[in-house]
This record gives C-alpha cells, structure tokens and sequence, in this order.
C-alpha cells in the first residue's frame, strides 16, 4: 500500500468516526476533583453497548496522558495496572468505578475543581474494525453519581 492510499484510509476514517456516534450509552460519569500537589484524576462510568464492541481509549484536552487502567488485589496489595483495551459485552454494563476499571488521567493541564466540567472522548471499535467515538462531558465531583443506574 502506497503512504498517499494509507493516509487517504485514515482520513476517511477519521471522517466516520465524527459522522457516526458509537453504539453505546455512558451513564453516571463523573471525574475525581484532586488536592494541590496531586498529579493526576480518575474518571469512571458505566458503559453499556448495543453490538459488540471493544473500548479503545479515552482522550481529553484536560489531560495530556490517559490510559485505561485496572486495580486488583494481588494478596493483601492493591495493585493498578494499564488494560490496552477493554471489550464491551452487547446489554452487559461495563463498570469503571473506584477500585476496579478506571481511565486514569494523567499529565493534568486543568486544576479539575469540585463543580467543572471536563472534556472527554471515547474511543471504540466495532466487530469489522470501525472506529466510532462518543463525546462527553465529566462533571468533577467527589462521589458517583447516585441515580446513575436508575
Ligand atoms: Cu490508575
């Protein structure tokens, strides 16, 4: 493949991806706010997706580094991990809450204050391989959301 055919795929892949909204809903997203010398933010949320899907990633202009991370108790240790990805089970709610699945926002360009709102994009693939995204906006807060799943 030449580099103009595979830089023209990209365009008009970056062209679909804005046309069409993923097939899935967020609900209950919220962002933590963080304390002066605090380096970085976690955002959580419960995904649940129509077809089969496989969650990419999450970007947003707050952070300059976010990455899909895991915490798990290894023994007595709580223990975080980076996920490259995460698939999406059609109908099954996927969690990212404090203590499991979370997007950990890192390289902080925003104070992230109790009461503001961030920018956040989701990155999903579907089962042929189409990118989609879905555009959000965290509310900063210090707890979930309660009515999230109501
Ligand atoms: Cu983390």
């Amino acid at each position: 493949m030449t580099k103009l055919f595979a830089s023209l795929l990209l365009a008009g892949a970056a062209l679909s991806a804005q046309a069409a909204s993923a097939p899935v809903t967020v609900q209950g997203a919220w962002a933590r706010p963080i304390v002066p010398g605090q380096q970085s933010s976690g955002a959580y949320m419960t995904l649940v997706a129509s077809e089969p899907l496989t969650l990419l990633g999450g970007e947003s202009p707050a952070a300059g580094i976010v990455e899909i991370h895991q915490m798990k108790m290894e023994g007595d240790i709580m223990k975080m991990r980076a996920a490259e990805n995460l698939p999406l089970v059609p109908g099954k709610p996927l969690q990212l809450a404090p203590g499991g699945y979370h997007f950990m926002l890192m390289d902080l360009q925003d104070p992230f204050k109790a009461g503001s709102q961030i920018p956040f994009t989701l990155r999903f693939r579907d089962a042929k391989g189409k990118v989609s995204t879905v555009q959000l906006r965290l509310p900063v807060q210090r707890v979930a959301p309660h009515d999230a799943h109501r």
